[in-house]
């Protein structure tokens, strides 16, 4: 018997034996009389959410890559402000995505009742792979609202829980749209606004159900993005952090106390080292660094939690600091913080980064001296980083 054969077999036995008699509750065939359950409602927000998914996926690879880049991988340290737009993206995207899923899941969740429930072994893997594409698309949702509202109500850790969920969505993502592909041009036409449950009743127009995600996800939007995009801060009434408020005018993302550098931070003795892969070691005391020439450079802040903040710094060139200590032309270096420990207390510096020019470390923010909270007494600041490499509170230079 051909595989085929086989398959058509099994596929009619599978459907048999799902006898009309056990199709009670939400299993009748009239249990979801509403119109707006309709295969083009479900479409037009599936496709939407494809694309909002697609960009949080790629913009959150890169955002992993930078943090730990693979041999391959180089981030430059420039355009200044790339990150603070990629990780805005991904944040925004995320966001948006929360009405537009829950629209999704609104106009489809019928056919989880439909009858007979496994239809032909291809069905079968199609309804499978719904598992861990809903249960992955919320969990990322969930998690990534957590984890902006510093909110964590799991024990495991939030990166690697997130990017691993990443890649079970995106692939059962790429089955779900294999299964439907052959089915969306007709979902998409109007004519044909087949129903998921068989009655049409009365209530929201089919259109106007497509609207209210749409909308969701555009207000949602608006009262959020004001965390990166300043002119709309003013409206960002649900956004963990506002760009303006915070000591120095922009935000804290985590307090000398609550890192346990205050006493290391204010202590008189406090001297920068400038060692390893160097042929004269610096250690420099803070009137020292003060000394030498400084540099205003104006920089965003572009924290991985979406919020950034453009600041003006002033501070020592780090490329000043390797040239002084004699480092190669081509040393890359990794910044240390006075911070005892925790995943944020070192940052690597490639070699774009160590020698731009507006690599700085920085002793002056906003035009006064650095709050403690902002990493008094020097800390890094440089273009294009993700913030939780913009090391507070460094204490060492070690070159390589
Ligand atoms: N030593 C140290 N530096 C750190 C952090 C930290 O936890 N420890 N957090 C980083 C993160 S996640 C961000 S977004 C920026 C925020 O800097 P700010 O608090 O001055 O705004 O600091 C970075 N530098
Ligand atoms: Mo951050």
């Amino acid at each position: 018997m051909s595989i085929r054969r086989l398959a058509s077999a099994l596929d009619g036995r599978v459907s048999r034996s799902f006898p009309e008699r056990a199709r009670v509750g939400p299993l009748r065939e009239d249990a979801f009389s509403s119109e707006l359950h309709t295969r083009r409602a479900g479409a037009i927000l599936g496709i939407a959410l494809g694309v909002s998914f697609t960009l949080c996926f790629a913009t959150g690879l890169l955002s992993w890559a930078i943090q730990d880049p693979p041999s391959w991988f180089h981030w430059p340290s420039r355009p200044a402000g790339l990150y603070r737009f990629t990780q805005g993206l991904h944040v925004a995207a995320g966001i948006a995505s929360i009405p537009l899923l829950l629209a999704k899941l609104w106009a489809v969740y019928p056919k989880l009742w439909r009858w007979p429930p496994v239809e032909s072994i291809a069905h079968a893997i199609e309804r499978i792979s719904l598992l861990p594409l809903v249960g992955g698309s919320l969990f990322l949702l969930f998690s990534g609202v957590a984890s902006i509202t510093r909110w964590v109500p799991y024990p495991f850790s939030f990166p690697a829980a997130h990017f691993w969920a990443a890649w079970i969505t995106i692939g059962a993502l790429i089955v779900h749209i294999g299964a439907k592909a052959s089915l969306l041009g007709p979902s998409l036409s109007r004519n044909s606004a087949e129903r998921t449950g068989p009655l049409p009743e009365a209530g929201l127009s089919r259109r106007g159900f497509i609207w209210t995600g749409f909308a969701g996800a555009g207000a949602l939007t608006l009262v959020t993005v004001g965390q990166t995009f300043r002119p709309l801060e003013f409206l960002a009434f649900l956004a963990p952090r506002k760009p303006s408020v915070g000591p120095q005018g922009f935000p804290v993302n985590k307090t000398a106390g609550s890192a346990g550098v205050s006493d290391l931070a204010l202590d008189p003795a406090y001297r920068l080292a400038v060692s390893g892969a160097v042929s004269s070691p610096l250690s420099l005391s803070l009137e020292e660094l003060r000394a030498l020439p400084q540099r205003e450079v104006t920089l965003p802040i572009s924290c991985v939690d979406g919020w950034s903040a453009t600041v003006r710094w002033r501070g020592v060139r780090v490329r000043d600091l390797l040239q002084m200590a004699g480092a190669a032309p081509q040393a890359t270096a990794i910044a240390e913080s006075l911070q005892p420990r925790g995943p944020y207390r070192s940052a690597e510096l490639n070699l774009d980064h160590a020698h731009d020019p507006d690599t700085l470390l920085a002793l002056e923010a906003n035009g006064a001296t650095l709050d403690i909270d902002h990493g008094y007494p020097v800390r890094l600041i440089g273009p294009n980083r993700p913030g939780v490499m913009q090391t507070k509170w460094v204490s060492r230079l070690v070159v390589q």
